[in-house]
């Protein structure tokens, strides 16, 4: 034991002698430890000079907070931050169009020419002195534009002759938490919820405080607390002052609060006999009760409501429509400016519907127009739910007359959980891009919902409390890609995963290529292992983790993987096209037209749209029955290959961290694997396929 502690204790003081120190990643991607490169330190040094925030705020305090302990860290020096410039050379921070400093560096007008949140970082010349000035007409600009900066040195960018201008594209960007308040997380992964309900409002865990400053960080200005599963009991009086209590360390990094609502609250928790929203006395109940809400958190963002959705109570309950139950919330909110996001997440039983991915579009387009102006329409990122890869919803762009904020999925349900590295920011760039048609070519989704009346983009988080928050540590990049594409920001998949990279494992120039070329591909490589083609829904139907394609429910056909691939002796996929279920006819003629095609469907979507002979031939070449094969394979082979990279940056990464994803890695490739073979075994017991040279030996499918 004696002998281990000494070797533990000499390995560390190695470490540090070499630069790497313990890591459990809890710092996430604001490490701020010393630039090793001394030219460029000594450099930064000079340009920094001393650090100037003027004013007298919870959130220039945070900004004072920040930019000394990053700058000290980076810098390797204290860095004491002062009031008042005093004609040396200084990183100035202004959060005011009105502030004497704004006139001595001569950028008023431009200032004030910007909107909320939005902020400007400029070398300015002044006596001889370089300043550099962060300056917004707000707080939460200034804060942001701070954060800004620090990236800045942290991945290590010329800092001499800035000229930057950022404005955020949507108002509201949020992460939702899928947490219950017994403490457990739907869908999480990284152990238990971040809110301590049990311990508040008298204890406050400081990782509040650093769950704030990563998410400010990024751009991210709001959180739902808690599922939207949501139990009454959430707004009973007590569970608000603890919301409160957590509202308040969040606010002064510009984050605000919303809560999901059960719809049958005024009943269960009011104890009325209705929560009809035609009956006066619930209108008044969610009156009341917002009205307590807003005095104990002055700043509360609204409510996120799943109703008449898998089993939660809504509107439909009373023969009323969504516009009816979100109108009547939307109404008690309004005086208050806070908003409904209403989620489209609705499908019916097989019974029901053939197709379920038709059945948001069939409720809510008669819909449109009838919302409350504070009302979104929240629409998750596909038509079914959160799959490796879904076509775009076709709500985005068909709802003319409603706000409608998208719902992405951050914490990875059906892509590994937090064992497989997969990094998201492809996926949410390909959604983004997506052209809707709906005013002609070029209407991406990402236009459509900027041009909303309220703007607004969702992701459920990953965060736990586990010590590195997100179970993988290389599942802090997804939070962190959220944050920054949610902001708007046109920076490239890659240019994501590089500033991550360097923020969050070294700017080594190794270490930089090897894990983006890891991220770069991890999403498609997930995709590809599980669910290629189009395929989609053949997960098991508890932890979403494992395969079943093989099963078809009696009772529940639309849980069970056939419903979703109708695999059978002569072919494979779901026909959506006119002579299927004709999903494709939700979305505009132009994108109807290219999904419905077969030459002209993107092979990504293929089995999506089509159902097809396992002999078809694609475009690249291989039939049907090869391109699964070789899809598959190739899955399985990039994680092979991340084994191999990772292994490459042995010693040049923390041996915890190393060690950890490492471990994860092997994981992953069990988990592909198995993907892998238990969906090619059984569709080779459907199609009765000779195994396939295409494979290699040991993952030839048998006959
Ligand atoms: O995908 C399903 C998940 C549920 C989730 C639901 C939803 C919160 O499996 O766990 O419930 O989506 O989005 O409402």
């Amino acid at each position: 034991m004696r002998v281990q502690l000494n070797i533990t204790a000499v390995l560390s003081i190695l470490l540090l002698a070499g630069g790497l120190r313990a890591e459990d990643g809890h710092r996430l991607w604001l490490r701020y430890d010393q630039i090793q490169d001394r030219q460029l330190l000594k450099q930064y040094s000079l340009q920094v000079g001393e650090i100037v925030v003027a004013g007298d705020s919870p959130t220039l305090t945070a900004i004072r907070g920040e930019l000394h302990r990053g700058l000290s860290g980076l810098l390797g020096q204290d860095m004491s931050v002062v009031t008042n410039w005093k004609q040396k050379s200084a990183v100035m921070v202004i959060a005011s169009t009105n502030s004497l400093l704004m006139e001595t560096v001569g950028l008023r007008q431009e200032l004030a020419s910007l909107g909320d949140e939005a902020y400007l970082i400029r070398s300015v010349t002044k006596d001889n002195r370089l300043l550099t000035v962060v300056a917004s007409p707000t707080e939460a600009g200034a804060l942001y534009g701070a954060f800004h900066f620090l990236r800045l040195l942290q991945t290590q960018q010329n800092i001499s002759n800035l000229n930057i201008t950022e404005q955020p594209k949507l108002q509201r960007r949020i992460l939702d938490h899928w947490d219950n308040l017994d403490g457990t997380v739907e869908r999480g992964y990284a152990g238990k919820s971040l809110w301590k309900w049990s311990e508040l409002p008298g204890m406050l865990d400081p990782r509040y405080q650093d769950y704030a400053r990563a998410c400010a960080s990024i751009g991210l200005n709001g959180v739902v607390l808690n599922n939207v599963n949501a139990k009454p009991e959430q707004l009973a009086t007590d569970n608000l002052k603890k919301a409160a209590k957590l509202a308040e360390v969040l606010r002064p990094y510009g984050i605000r609060v919303y809560l999901t609502a059960n719809f049958a609250s005024p009943k269960k928790l009011g104890g009325l006999w209705t929560a009809n929203p035609t009956d006066p006395k619930a209108r008044r109940w969610w009156k009341d009760k917002v009205d307590e809400i807003y005095s104990l958190i002055p700043d509360f963002g609204g409510f996120l409501m799943k109703a008449n959705s898998e089993g939660q109570p809504g509107p439909q309950d009373y023969k009323l429509t969504h516009a009816d139950g979100a109108n009547m919330i939307a109404e008690a909110l309004a005086p208050h400016d806070g908003v409904v996001m209403w989620r489209a997440f609705v499908y019916n039983s097989s019974k029901v519907d053939k197709d379920r991915a038709k059945r948001a579009y069939l409720e809510f387009m008669p819909l449109d127009g009838k919302f409350a102006t504070n009302v979104f329409v929240q629409v998750k990122n596909g038509p079914i739910d959160f799959q490796p890869r879904e076509p775009f919803h076709p709500l985005f762009g068909a709802l003319k007359k409603t706000s409608v904020m998208a719902e992405c999925e951050i914490t990875q349900e059906n892509m590994g959980h937090s064992t497989d590295i997969v990094f998201l920011a492809p996926m949410w760039k390909e959604l983004f891009q997506s052209d809707t048609f709906a005013n002609g070519r070029g209407t991406t989704v990402m236009d459509t919902l900027e041009a909303s009346p309220l703007t607004g983009i969702a992701g459920v988080s990953n965060a736990g409390d586990d010590t590195n928050w997100c179970g993988h540590d290389f599942a802090q990049a997804n939070w962190y890609a959220f944050g920054r594409l949610a902001w708007g920001s046109n920076l490239s998949s890659d240019q994501i995963a590089e500033e991550w990279t360097r923020m969050t494992w070294g700017s080594d120039a190794k270490v930089v290529s090897t894990v983006e070329a890891m991220l770069r591909g991890s999403w498609e490589a997930c995709v590809n292992y599980e669910m290629p083609l189009g395929l989609h829904h053949i997960m098991e139907g508890g932890g979403h983790y494992d395969p079943k394609p093989g099963t078809l429910s009696r009772n529940t056909p639309e849980y069970s993987g056939w419903y979703y691939h109708k695999a059978d002796v002569k072919g494979i996929g779901f026909d959506r096209t006119a002579t299927g279920s004709d999903a494709v006819g939700q979305y505009a003629p132009e994108v109807a037209a290219r999904f419905a095609n077969l030459e002209a469907c993107p092979p990504e979507l293929f089995l999506w749209f089509h159902h097809v002979s396992w002999d078809y031939r694609l475009k690249t070449g291989h039939t049907v029955w090869e391109e699964l094969c070789s899809r598959y394979q190739a899955g399985v082979d990039y994680v092979k290959e991340m084994q191999v990279q990772w292994e490459s940056l042995r010693g040049k990464v923390d041996v915890d961290r190393f060690e950890s994803v490492q471990t994860k890695l092997e994981a992953q490739l069990r988990h592909a694997t198995n993907w892998r073979d238990v969906c090619l075994r059984y569709f080779q017991t459907v199609n009765h396929k000779q195994g396939l040279k295409l494979l290699a030996d040991e993952t030839q499918p048998k006959n």
